[in-house]
């Protein structure tokens, strides 16, 4: 086994829910690809406002509504530190990654998207990066057109460079693929389609936990990622977005909050953020969310990266001397993300019997059918690791799946 360069049995202290038995066996969380789980630190934090704090924002002339609406934009100023973006007032929160590229697809693609221009996407997108722009590309005859990518999953660069011209307005792209784990080079994407005068927003579902992502260095126009994925909770994402296309934007949900006047005459609409954030947004969400970026603050990110890099390497070494598994994505560039498939036998089998020792993998197409297709394949069965998972529950995983190969082949 590796040698440990990073404390994980002492953040595994703080995340209550590893220390579980799953069908009679302490349970090995391989899915923090699908959401990541979430430490004592953001699970007292909502519970804490729900205890004493709880209240709307921004419209209360009360103490609680005060203190609320406090804790709440401070939430979003840390977010802000997070991605190095130059101003809060350009993080948008939203329910998702989801919500995050369906707002850009119709506030900023609906009033700059013509007929007969292009939105590339790369193959390997998941569904939210692809169908968003499906919807609004087709009600304004425009189109969307996947980038290529090769057989270990790596975005063929000439292909795309060879793919634009003046009627590209948009470039979208997963900053690492979930499906396979292969990180994008966004910042040559994003000087390419600069350079041809189309926009960039960046996927950053699967990077956000692994990196600190810098929005200025990217230079990228949109970038879009969800709490969940980053220790945080569920039904909130962040949309950060250069400041002019955000003013520029009309917003696409209309209610409270995200106006400025309203009458029959005509409505004014708030100023940014939240001209995109109607109705009363998830307050206990995003103050629980800061939480989880103070906590990730508190660790050393870089040596918690190197971990989970020896994760992989452990685990990826052991899958090519496995007799039977074939790695599926072998790009050179990689987070901690092992999709695999067992020769002769269907993901979903390999990950009930998977699940019946005690180990949580996801399997299936991973919301990203295009790039099964290419494989051929109806999807994998897909181990990720995070700064959580030790090299032991690595070995859990291969002995469990020498024992499900007993059943399966
Ligand atoms: N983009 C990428 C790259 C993702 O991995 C996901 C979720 C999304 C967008 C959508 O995020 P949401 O929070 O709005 O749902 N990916 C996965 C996954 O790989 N397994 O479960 C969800």
């Amino acid at each position: 086994m590796p040698e440990l360069l990073f404390d994980v049995e002492k953040v595994r202290a703080d995340f209550p829910i590893l220390h579980q038995d799953v069908n009679g066996q302490p349970l090995v969380y391989l899915d923090s690809a699908a959401t990541t789980q979430k430490p004592n630190a953001v699970i007292d934090a909502i519970s804490d406002y729900y205890r004493n704090d709880n209240s709307n924002v921004h419209r209360g002339a009360h103490a609680l509504a005060d203190r609320a609406t406090v804790k709440f934009e401070a939430a979003r100023a840390k977010v802000a530190a997070f991605l190095n973006a130059p101003d809060a007032k350009q993080i948008i929160w939203t329910r998702g990654t989801t919500e995050s590229i369906n707002l850009v697809a119709n506030c900023w693609g609906r009033s700059n998207l013509r007929a007969g221009d292009r939105v590339l996407v790369s193959a390997m997108e998941h569904h939210s990066n692809i169908v968003p722009w499906q919807l609004v590309a087709d009600a304004l005859g425009a189109s969307v057109e996947p980038i290529p990518v090769d057989v270990t999953g790596t975005i063929d660069l000439s292909a795309f460079e060879a793919m634009l011209d003046d009627r590209v307005k948009m470039v979208s792209v997963g900053h690492v693929s979930n499906a396979l784990g292969s990180i994008n080079p966004v910042e040559k994407i994003i000087a390419l389609a600069h350079a041809t005068g189309a926009k960039v927003t960046v996927d950053g579902a699967q990077a956000v936990s692994h990196w600190a992502v810098d929005v200025q260095a990217l230079d990228c126009d949109f970038y879009a990622f969800s709490a969940h994925k980053l220790f945080g909770p569920t039904g909130l994402g962040v949309l950060y977005g250069k400041r002019e296309l955000l003013e520029a934007m009309p917003p696409y949900q209309g209610g409270g909050e995200m106006i400025e006047t309203v009458s029959f005459a005509g409505t004014t609409f708030n100023q940014l953020p939240y001209k995109f954030e109607a109705g009363t947004p998830d307050i206990a969400g995003a103050i629980g969310f800061g939480a989880a970026i103070d906590y990730l603050n508190s660790i050393d990110r870089k040596a918690a990266a190197a971990h989970e890099q020896a994760l992989l390497a452990y685990a990826e070494e052991k899958a090519r001397n496995t007799s039977g598994i074939k790695l599926i994505g072998t790009s050179a560039n990689k987070t901690s993300v092992m999709s695999f498939i067992l020769e002769g036998a269907h993901p979903a089998d390999v990950g009930v019997l998977l699940d019946k020792q005690g180990i949580a993998v996801r399997t299936g197409n991973h919301c990203a059918q295009p790039i099964m297709d290419q494989y051929g394949i109806p999807g994998t069965v897909r181990a990720s690791f995070s700064f959580y998972n030790t090299f032991a529950e690595v070995d859990r995983l291969f002995a469990a799946i020498e024992k499900a190969k007993t059943f399966l082949l």
